[in-house]
């Protein structure tokens, strides 16, 4: 039996202000949780930036997707944003050192998604039901920065996440390294299932498992493309909702983790 887990006693310690986090704090926790909230933590001014190039962008489109990526931003931005500028803050590149201490990292992505409301955005993308994003990107260790630019999570879909050690999800999605059914699309064949079905995942780790934030722009959760995650969308969230993901990805598929604590007064060898 896997112990369940209670998303909500973990509010505290997953979920702070940006002041309320040290990078070491918000590394830990990342580690043991498979995520983090930093409130406040994306500069709103590149942000309201980076939404306005953003809807000139998709405004722009001539093919039909959901998504507008840093390129995109870069044209409609006359070249003067990409989208990274949304997490260049001395937290989250300290967080990031420490992420891929003993590796080298680089910046993969910038996405920005439209999820449908229950009402109109008929065009935009549907509610994205529980995955893991190594079931379509590469198994490297990759780093999500996943801020909205409405609030979110209340009248607009938000974000769900089963707050989990990197290691368990894997053991949990039946990830071994070796193929477990050819032919299949992307990476699927190296999982359990191609798909997560919530009531498993309910009846595993329990009615409580979920974490929902209620998110504002400026917010930004922390995960990774090992963390089993999806839209989530109520009947009652009317209106659509607009996001970026900022990834950036390592040369490996593990990261090194939790150095053994020195304990104060300690002399390093
Ligand atoms: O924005 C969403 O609802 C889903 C996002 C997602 O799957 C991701 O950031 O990897
Ligand atoms: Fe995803």
């Amino acid at each position: 039996m896997t112990p369940k887990i209670d998303a909500g006693s973990l509010v505290p310690t997953v979920d702070r202000r940006a002041e309320d986090w040290s990078a070491e704090e918000l590394h830990r926790t990342f580690i043991r949780y498979g995520c983090a909230i930093v409130r406040r933590a994306a500069p709103i001014q590149a942000l309201q930036e980076i939404e306005a190039a953003i809807l000139v962008a998709y405004s722009q489109k001539t093919e039909p997707g959901f998504h507008v990526y840093d390129s995109d931003i870069a044209e409609a931005s006359g070249g003067r944003l990409t989208g990274y500028e949304a997490v260049d803050t001395p937290l989250l590149r300290a967080f990031l050192a420490l992420v891929y201490e003993g590796q080298v990292y680089r910046r993969d992505s910038v996405t920005a998604r439209r999820i449908q409301g229950v009402e109109g955005n008929e065009a935009w993308q549907r509610p994205l039901g529980l995955h893991l994003d190594s079931h379509f990107h590469s198994f490297q260790f990759t780093v999500n920065f996943w801020i909205p630019f409405q609030e979110c999570g209340l009248e607009a879909p938000g974000l769900q996440l089963l707050p989990l050690a990197y290691p368990e999800t894997r053991r949990y999605c039946g990830y071994t390294g070796a193929i477990h059914r050819e032919g299949e699309k992307s990476n699927r064949g190296y999982f359990r299932t191609d798909y997560f079905d919530r009531d498993a995942i309910i009846k595993n780790f329990g009615e409580k498992a979920f974490l929902r934030p209620v998110m504002k722009p400026g917010d930004v959760v922390v995960s990774s493309n090992w963390i089993l995650h999806g839209s989530y969308r109520t009947p009652q969230m009317r209106n659509g909702r607009t996001n970026i993901e900022v990834r950036f990805i390592g040369d490996n598929i593990d990261v090194s983790g939790l150095r053994p604590e020195v304990s104060e007064g300690a002399v390093e060898a």
